[in-house]
């Protein structure tokens, strides 16, 4: 090979290094925002559920549910209720249809495990537990928890669909299997907002 005509493949091989360069070029900022996006879980999902009267009660209100970074925070302000504690619990069907609540279905018990109190295994999912309600007739009660998702594949997590029922009594956290909390008075099926 003589040397012009190394020098003229040397010239014609940086010229295809700079062009396959600049075709990558655009990639790197690409990729940083692809990076970025993954990285930035701040996606926040909401849900709520409007209750309502069952069974002639005075009980309304609204349930709350705020998805970010793999947590759900639900908030729960209900009135109308009588003084002192009433079992909340999140029951399988999100069908508040029947006056006495009963289409809602049992508690939401995905893993088929016992009723119990929030936090002590076993719990249902759905077993929320009690809200306080003050002279007034006025509760509120929150969660944060990974044991649900807001419409995700993971249907032993998704509340979407389900509904939020507010019960007469108290639970007493064991007997079985829905904490023997009486009637339903205050019912309203989780929507994704
Ligand atoms: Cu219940
Ligand atoms: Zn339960």
């Amino acid at each position: 090979m003589s040397i012009p005509l190394i020098i003229i493949t040397e010239i014609q091989f940086i010229i295809k290094m700079n062009y396959k360069m600049k075709n990558y070029l655009f990639i790197l900022p690409l990729a940083a925002f692809i990076v970025g996006c993954s990285n930035n879980k701040t996606f926040t999902l909401k849900a709520a559920a409007g209750i309502m009267s069952k069974n002639s009660s005075d009980a309304s209100g609204t349930v709350t549910f705020i998805e970010t970074d793999g947590k759900v925070t639900m908030t729960a302000n209900i009135s109308g209720l009588t003084p002192g504690n009433h079992a909340i619990h999140i029951h399988a069907v999100g069908d508040c249809s029947k006056d006495d609540g009963s289409s809602a279905g049992g508690h939401w018990n995905p893993i088929n495990v016992d009723h119990g109190k929030w936090g002590s295994t076993p719990f249902h999912n759905g077993d929320i537990g009690n809200i306080l309600a003050d002279e007034n007739g006025i509760g509120t009660i929150s969660r944060k928890t990974d044991l649900w998702c807001i419409n995700c594949a993971d249907e032993a997590k998704n509340i979407i669909g389900k509904a939020i029922i507010i019960h007469e009594g108290s639970d007493d956290y064991s007997s079985q299997p829905s904490g023997a909390a009486g009637a339903r008075i205050g019912c309203g099926e989780i929507i994704q907002q």
